[in-house]
């Protein structure tokens, strides 16, 4: 289709809005400041070390409230969301993995009807070294008191079930900058036209495919997993030999935003799950502002999105920075997957140091 012919991403949400004349305005009104907020952010990645973006925030020791180092491009993204998206009267709040607590939208400013959580730059470790990064962000509905200044925002606020976001999205910093949406009618991805600065609908309709041959994992940490999760990766190895009799392929980029866009473009399952690293880890990804808006992509593109047990999006968040075990990707692996944790029948094969690698019944 010729560039002129597609649509733009205003003139997609305004022909969604349509479904719902009595529709404010103020949702589309907040995805495209979103949108807005990631071109700059496209543009801040772009330049990279010529304008300064690479290394640690403060030259290092800055860390966020994960313990996590902040990057330059951290806290650049987390400020440029928040400058972009707190004035128009759209949000009455925001959480964002770079900030402990969430922010209320200043009194000089009108609220509005919406909760933005957001990571600003997931995958920044990666970002000195050039490889694609992303932006991550849900969008809840604000309680009415909030909104009409009855009481202040709290945390509790945010803690919605993935099930009740009302928008979630991501854009992806790579080769080419794509923002990926659902409003809860499909996905729809969006490519920055660098030229114009403007997102184009290039991929309606996204859906994950239901089967795959690829996964990906972080296999460094093989010691800790549990074993629902050491049979499926085992298994997976065993390829054409082994009880799937089909070979696999493995990926890992670590950067979520990133496996999540190729899982979206031809399938796959992403792996990150509950394992016993640290105790007081629960899985490294956050379920407001990483599980749950890539779990309603998944699930609004066919696919599906899990702790490994439970539906992800059906889960009751209990803190706003909770973290999680994630699995996500091609229903038919999920699926599998979830299966594998309720058969304890199958685990002690794997447990049982007989069949442990190297030992007497494996070779
Ligand atoms: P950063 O934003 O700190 O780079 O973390 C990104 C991330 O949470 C997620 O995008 C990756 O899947 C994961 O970390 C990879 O990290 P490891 O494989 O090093 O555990």
């Amino acid at each position: 289709m010729p560039l002129s012919n597609r649509p733009t991403l205003t003139q997609f949400l305004i022909e969604e809005r349509r479904r719902f004349p009595t529709a404010s305005g103020q949702l589309n009104a907040l995805i495209l400041d979103v949108a807005n907020a990631c071109k700059a952010i496209a543009k801040s990645v772009a330049y990279g070390e010529l304008a300064g973006m690479y290394g640690s925030h403060e030259g290092g020791g800055s860390v966020n409230v994960q313990g996590e180092e902040q990057k330059k491009l951290d806290v650049i993204s987390n400020d440029i969301f928040i400058a972009t998206t707190q004035w128009a009267g759209n949000i009455a709040g925001i959480a964002s993995e770079e900030m402990d607590v969430p922010l209320p939208v200043p009194q000089q400013y009108p609220k509005g009807n919406y909760l933005l959580v957001f990571d600003p730059l997931d995958g920044s470790s990666n970002i000195d070294v050039n490889v694609s990064v992303g932006s991550i962000f849900s969008i809840l509905r604000a309680p009415d008191a909030v909104v009409c200044d009855e009481r202040p925002l709290t945390s509790d606020d945010f803690l919605q079930a993935g099930a009740e976001q009302i928008a979630a999205g991501y854009a992806v910093y790579g080769p080419v900058t794509m923002l990926v949406l659902t409003v809860g009618n499909g996905v729809h991805g969006f490519t920055l036209d660098p030229m114009l600065g403007e997102f184009k609908l290039t991929h309606r309709d996204m859906t994950v495919p239901e089967d795959t041959q690829e996964f990906a994992i972080n296999a460094s940490n093989s010691r800790f997993w549990e074993s629902p999760i050491r049979r499926y990766v085992d298994e997976c190895l065993a390829g054409k030999t082994g009880a799937r009799g089909k070979d696999f392929n493995m990926r890992w980029i670590a950067s979520m935003v990133a496996e999540a866009h190729r899982i979206l473009l031809r399938g796959g399952v992403f792996m990150y799950p509950r394992d016993t690293k640290d105790p007081n880890k629960p899985g490294r990804l956050r379920l407001l502002y990483e599980a749950n808006p890539i779990g309603f992509i998944m699930e609004q593109a066919g696919g599906r999105c899990s702790t490994g047990s439970v539906p992800m999006l059906q889960v009751q968040p209990t803190s706003l920075h909770q973290r999680i075990g994630l699995v996500f990707g091609s229903r038919h692996e999920v699926e599998r997957i979830e299966r594998y944790h309720t058969e304890p029948a199958a685990a002690p094969i794997d447990d049982s140091p007989l069949f442990a690698p190297r030992s007497l019944f494996r070779d």
